[in-house]
């Protein structure tokens, strides 16, 4: 049993200066039960708790560190800018070669604004598809989770369906009444919203891969369905890239499908571990932003100058390297071979779904293709094997409802280590 004093002594501290004693309600780990683990350091594929213990690490800071932790190419750029001043809160070359890369990179970027996070990044997307069409609802999907921003705590996903809160005190009426929600996967269901509010829907907000009920997959035609009615009724496209950009490919998600939206919200990766967001999308719709246009959007440290050295050196690593991604689809296949054969050899039929280095082990023996049916899963069980991984020096996402990440850190030595690790977790909980 590893050692965890100085972390229990930590959340015991942190418990009464914190709310929950934790940034960030996931991390609290009310979803797998024990108290959280309080992280000392990080590096490649391993982190390190103030116990000393060690595990591997398949969350990555929930999707940006990609290329492992503590990489040396990130540190230099980091350092370099430090010695510069860390913000000045004026326009820095950085930030013209950042909104450069990112347009080469994402096919629908034709100009781009950085901001803080991916809820800034996503609230600020549909003011401005809002502001753009002159229209205020906005459809969203059962189990996407787009950020805390009050139009988004509405049948949410990820951390208010893992504290079971399908909506948040505080979210307005009136706020609420203009988030129209449907399905994940069910196009009927969005072209009655759309008949039934017509002329009235400024914008459909997506997750291209959902991350946050767990790892589920758009069906065939789905997104070419949505991009069809948005064409048809005059209706934005936002797809919701935090997760999936430079996670799936260079360009994301919509570099895999083929299918462009009008604006794509962008977060984790893009920042290389520091807190930056985007959001970018044709000329036309952009132009429409402070202070080229009347929607308003600011930041005190958007594009500062030590987050855009950490995202550029990310960046043009992606960039300049993209076998990385046939490398993670490589290294992470491996590993749901080796839980897919774990499960043969127990005999369960668990549902796992993955694309690229994004996975999810369902606890349940239904395909998980939205909400509801990830909601099959068992919770209580799914608890038992995070605390049994993480026994074997595993780290997975104390939570079911979301994906795991594969970093380029994970090499064959480490994924063989995962699958046994989550056999013998296999056996101890069944
Ligand atoms: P942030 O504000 O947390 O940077 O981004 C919000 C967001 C927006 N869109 C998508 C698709 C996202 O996945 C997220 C945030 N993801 C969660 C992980 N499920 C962040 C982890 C957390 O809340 O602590």
């Amino acid at each position: 049993m590893p050692l965890k004093d100085k972390s229990k002594s930590l959340f015991e501290q942190a418990i009464n200066l914190i709310p929950g004693g934790v940034n960030s309600p996931v991390r609290a780990f009310k979803a797998v039960g024990g108290d959280p683990l309080f992280i000392r350091s990080a590096k490649g594929p391993y982190m390190f708790d103030e116990d000393g213990n060690k595990y591997i690490e398949l969350i990555n800071s929930w999707g940006p560190m990609i290329l492992g932790h503590a990489h040396e190419m990130i540190e230099e750029a980091v350092v370099k800018a430090l010695k510069r001043s860390p913000s000045f809160g004026g326009p820095t070359a950085a930030e013209v070669r950042i909104a450069e890369l990112i347009i080469h990179m994402v096919p629908s970027i034709e100009k781009v604004r950085m901001v803080n996070s991916g809820t800034e990044a996503t609230m600020s997307a549909i003011r401005l598809a809002r502001g753009f069409t002159g229209k205020d609802k906005i459809i969203k999907f059962e189990g996407c989770y787009h950020g805390h921003g009050d139009s988004f705590l509405i049948a949410a996903g990820s951390g208010v369906a893992t504290m079971g809160t399908p909506d948040s005190p505080g979210v307005t009426r009136g706020t609420a009444n203009d988030t129209l929600t449907a399905p994940y996967n069910d196009l009927e269901s969005v072209r009655k919203l759309i008949d039934r509010n017509e002329g009235e829907v400024a914008a459909i907000i997506i997750e291209p891969v959902a991350g946050n009920m767990g790892c589920v997959l758009p069906k065939e035609g789905f997104l070419a369905g949505l991009r069809q009615l948005c064409d048809d009724h005059g209706i934005i496209l936002i797809f919701d890239e935090v997760m999936t950009g430079f996670r799936l490919a260079k360009g994301g998600a919509q570099e895999v499908f083929g299918i462009h939206p009008d604006l794509t919200t962008l977060g984790k990766i893009i920042g290389g571990g520091m807190p930056v967001g985007a959001y970018g999308g044709n000329k036309e719709i952009m132009d429409c932003v402070s202070p080229a246009g009347p929607v308003y959007q600011a930041g005190t440290l958007s594009g500062n100058p030590i987050a855009m050295s950490a995202g550029l050196a990310m960046l043009s690593y992606l960039n300049d390297n993209d076998d990385t991604y046939a490398q993670l689809d490589r290294m992470t296949k491996k590993i749901e071979n080796g839980f897919r054969s774990n499960l043969k050899s127990i005999g369960k039929d668990y549902t796992i779904n993955r694309i690229g280095s994004m996975i999810s082990l369902f606890f349940t023996e239904k395909d998980v293709t939205d909400f509801d049916s990830a909601k099959t899963s068992d919770a209580e069980l799914f608890g038992r094997y995070f605390n049994a991984m993480l026994e074997r020096g595993v780290y997975v996402a104390p939570s079911q409802f979301e994906s795991l990440f594969i970093s380029t850190a994970i090499d064959e030595a480490i994924a063989d280590q995962i699958v046994e690790s989550n056999l013998k977790s296999l056996h101890t909980i069944l």
